[in-house]
């Protein structure tokens, strides 16, 4: 079954380079990596921009707290479990149109996972790595202090997935799906945001659906 996802998500990598090279370098493809090509459930795709699912057993998952804190920390798996759970229920909304109603999603909320290493007060900016080795996003400290923004463990009540970003990815409900950080390895507090891998590439650091990007979506 995993075997069969990376497979696809690499065919879609091809597919997307194909469908890429016709259209030319501004032609009006999926400006989000991968076209998703794999159905994935109930509306989703799944997107890498490295064409992989990078694999991190359960064991070996460990989840880097760093940068201006007072109390640096590397978490596992099982301390993130350990921790106080939130639960929200929200549509996923990617940039380039598809969306996923009432999507149920349960981890640590991030304002407590910041407060637990004590951010220093020049502390201004949360930035992500993903363990993909490319990805990155961030957000402003106020608004990784809402508490709609996830540390997830779990989608639709199960862990989760590899194709999804698990064991552990970042979710921030109130905007476009790109904030939300799959195969999430780090967490760094930062004296100023630092543009994420699509924003580099054009997308709106603040990404608020339906009040960004162009786009007139309803809030999630
Ligand atoms: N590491 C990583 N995180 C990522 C992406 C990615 O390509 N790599 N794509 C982003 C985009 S554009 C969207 S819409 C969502 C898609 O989540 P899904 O693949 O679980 O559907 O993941 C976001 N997080
Ligand atoms: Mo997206």
């Amino acid at each position: 079954m995993l075997g069969l996802g990376a497979l696809g998500v690499v065919a879609g990598a091809r597919a997307q380079q194909a469908i890429d090279s016709l259209l030319g370098p501004l032609g009006n493809s999926d400006p989000t990596g991968l076209t998703g090509l794999l159905p994935a459930a109930g509306g989703f795709r799944y997107y890498s921009v490295t064409g992989t699912t990078p694999a991190r057993a359960d064991a070996d998952y460990r989840l880097a707290v760093t940068g201006l804190v007072a109390r640096p920390a590397v978490l596992t798996l099982a301390a993130l479990r350990a921790m106080p759970q939130t639960t929200l229920v929200r549509d996923f909304q990617c940039v380039t149109g598809w969306r996923v109603r009432r999507v149920p999603w349960s981890g640590v909320m991030l304002s407590q996972l910041i407060e637990s290493v004590g951010p220093r007060p020049q502390a201004r900016a949360v930035a992500f790595r993903s363990f993909d080795g490319t990805y990155a996003e961030s957000l402003t400290l106020e608004q990784a202090r809402r508490d709609d923004v996830l540390v997830a463990l779990t989608m639709y009540g199960e862990p989760v997935t590899r194709p999804h970003g698990g064991p552990v990815r970042l979710y921030v409900a109130p905007m476009y799906g790109y904030k939300s950080c799959k195969w999430l390895g780090e967490i760094s507090l930062t004296d100023r945001v630092a543009p994420g891998y699509w924003e580099r590439r054009g997308y709106d650091v603040d990404a608020w659906i339906g009040a960004s990007n162009g786009r007139d979506d309803e809030p999630a």
